[in-house]
C-alpha cells in the first residue's frame, strides 16, 4: 500500500480522503492555504504544509507548491479530490515525471476526455452511443455546416471541445442563426479555452442527466457500480442525486454498464471514472467523461458497499480491482442533498462562523462534512459544507429518511439551502422520480 498521501484539496472530500487513507493504513499530508489553517481534516492529518495565500491560484491550483509539498514529506502520492487540478492533464503528468502517483488515469487519458471531440471520438469506436451530431470539429464551410445541421435536424446545439461542464455551448433553433452562433462560440471558446474547435449536436430539448459510475485498474479489468440521476440541477450546478436512477430497468444498467466497461478496457482506463449521459425517451447519449471521484459518489456507495475512494487508492498502489461484475450488487435507493452556505433566495454565497452545528444521524444518514461549531466558511472557495446522504429499502423510505435528517440538521450563524431541499423533497414531481434537467430552474422560476 502506499505509504504516504498528500491529499490537493480541502473541506469535505480532502476530510473523506483523509478517512480512507486512515482505513488503509496510509500516513496523509495536508496542504491548505493560509485560509485553511483551522479546515477539520487539517486538524486531522499526520503533517500539514501551508502552500499559499487563500486565492486557489496561488494554493490549490499552485501545481510547484503542490509538488513541493510531497517532496519535503517524502510523500508516495497525490490525491486532487474534485475540482482544482483533479482534471488538469499537466498537472498529473508534473506529478508523475517528480517521481510521484497520481491518484487517477494516467495524464494521457484525462488529456483525451478533456477534448470533447477526442472524447466522443473514443466513446464511439469503443461502442458508446452518442447524440447524433458532426463527425468530429466543424470546419469553416458555411455551406456544409448549414448541410449537418439539416441533416442532424434542427434544434442543434454547438459546443467548444475544449468546454464541458456547461461552458462554452449555444443552442441553435433556426438555419438563419447557425453560422453566427458557430463563429460566437468558436470566438468564446478560443478566448476562454485557447482552442476554437467546436462540434455540433441534436440538441435534446427534455433530457434526464443519468452518469455511470466504473472502477478500472489499468490492467485489463473493469467494473460499472451502475448509475446516478443527477438531473435536479441549477446553472450547471448540481443540487441533488440519486441512485438508481428512477425507472431505470435492470436490463437498461447492464446494458449500458457493459458498454462503459468495454470503453474502459479499450481505453486502459485506470481508477475511478464516470460516464456522462443524456436520457431521454428512453435512449442514453454520452456527452463527456470526468475522470475524478466526483463529489455524488456517496450515493453510488451507499447502495453497493464499495468504498470508491479506497478502491482509487488500491488501484493507484499498483493493486489489481478486488472486484469482478458478478460481485457488484445494489441494495435500495441513496440520495445525496447537497448543502451550500448560500442564501436561500438569491443563491449568494453566505460565508461565516458557525455557531451551532447540529449533524441528522439515525438508520441509514450518512453526513459527509468538515464543519464544526465554530469553525469558518472562508469566502474563497466554492460553497459545499455537507452532503446529506439518505439510504433506504426503496425510494420512498430514503426520501422519508432524508425529510427527518433535512429537519433534524441545525446550521446556525450562515444561510444554507436546508429549506431548499425539504421543498424539494416534498414535491410531488420528485417523489414521482424521473424530471428532467430544467424541473429546478422552472420551478424555481428562475
Ligand atoms: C446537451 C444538452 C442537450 N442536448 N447536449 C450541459 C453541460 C454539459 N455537460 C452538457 N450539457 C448539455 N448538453 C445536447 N446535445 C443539454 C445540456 C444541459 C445539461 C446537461 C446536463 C445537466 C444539466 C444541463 C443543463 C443544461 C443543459
Amino acid at each position: 500500500m502506499l505509504d504516504k498521501i498528500v491529499i490537493a484539496n480541502r473541506g469535505e472530500i480532502a476530510l473523506r480522503v483523509l478517512r480512507a487513507c486512515r482505513e488503509l493504513g496510509i500516513k496523509t499530508v495536508a496542504v491548505h492555504s493560509t485560509a485553511d489553517n483551522n479546515l477539520k481534516h487539517v486538524l486531522l492529518a499526520d503533517e500539514t504544509v501551508c502552500i499559499g495565500p487563500p486565492q486557489s491560484t496561488q494554493s490549490y491550483l499552485d501545481m510547484p507548491a503542490i509538488i513541493a509539498a510531497a517532496e519535503v514529506t517524502d510523500a508516495i502520492a497525490i490525491h486532487p479530490g474534485y475540482g482544482f487540478l483533479s482534471e488538469n492533464a499537466d498537472f498529473a503528468e508534473r506529478v508523475e515525471e517528480s517521481g510521484f502517483v497520481f491518484v487517477g488515469p494516467k495524464a494521457e487519458t484525462i488529456r483525451i476526455m478533456g477534448d470533447k471531440v477526442a472524447a466522443i471520438r473514443a466513446m464511439k469506436a469503443a461502442g458508446v452511443p452518442c447524440v447524433p451530431g458532426s463527425d468530429g470539429p466543424l470546419g469553416s464551410d458555411s455551406a456544409e455546416n448549414l448541410r449537418i445541421a439539416r441533416g442532424i435536424g434542427y434544434p442543434v446545439i454547438i459546443k467548444a471541445s475544449g468546454g464541458g461542464g456547461g461552458r462554452g455551448m449555444r443552442v441553435v433553433h433556426t438555419e438563419a442563426s447557425l453560422v453566427s452562433a458557430i463563429n460566437i462560440t468558436k470566438a468564446e471558446a478560443q478566448a476562454a479555452f485557447g482552442n476554437d474547435a467546436v462540434y455540433m449536436e441534436k440538441y435534446l430539448e427534455h433530457p434526464r442527466h443519468i452518469e455511470f459510475q466504473v472502477l478500472a485498474d489499468g490492467k485489463g479489468n473493469a467494473i460499472h457500480l451502475g448509475e446516478r440521476d443527477c438531473s435536479m440541477q441549477r446553472r450547471h450546478q448540481k443540487v441533488l442525486e440519486e441512485a438508481p436512477a428512477p425507472g431505470i430497468t435492470d436490463e437498461q444498467r447492464q446494458f449500458m454498464g457493459e458498454r462503459c466497461v468495454q470503453a474502459c478496457v479499450d481505453l486502459g482506463y485506470t481508477s475511478a471514472g464516470t460516464f456522462e449521459f443524456l436520457y431521454e425517451n428512453g435512449e442514453f447519449y454520452f456527452i463527456e467523461m470526468n475522470t475524478r471521484v466526483q463529489v455524488e459518489h456517496p450515493v453510488t456507495e451507499m447502495v453497493t458497499g464499495i468504498d470508491i475512494v479506497k478502491a482509487q487508492l488500491r488501484i493507484a498502489a499498483g493493486e489489481p480491482l478486488a472486484y469482478k461484475q458478478e460481485d457488484v450488487t445494489w441494495r435500495g435507493h441513496a440520495i445525496e442533498c447537497r448543502i451550500n452556505a448560500e442564501d436561500p433566495k438569491t443563491f449568494m454565497p453566505s460565508p461565516g462562523t458557525i455557531t451551532l452545528w447540529h449533524a441528522p444521524g439515525g438508520p441509514g444518514i450518512r453526513v459527509d462534512s468538515h464543519l464544526y461549531s465554530g469553525y469558518q466558511v472562508p469566502p474563497y472557495y466554492d460553497s459545499l459544507i455537507a452532503k446529506l446522504i439518505a439510504h433506504g429499502e426503496d425510494r420512498n423510505s430514503a426520501i422519508g429518511r432524508m425529510t427527518t435528517a433535512l429537519n433534524e440538521m441545525v446550521i446556525e450563524g450562515i444561510r444554507s439551502n436546508i429549506a431548499l431541499h425539504q421543498e424539494i423533497c416534498n414535491h410531488s414531481a420528485f417523489k414521482a422520480g424521473g424530471t428532467d434537467i430544467h424541473y429546478l430552474e422552472n420551478r424555481l422560476g428562475l
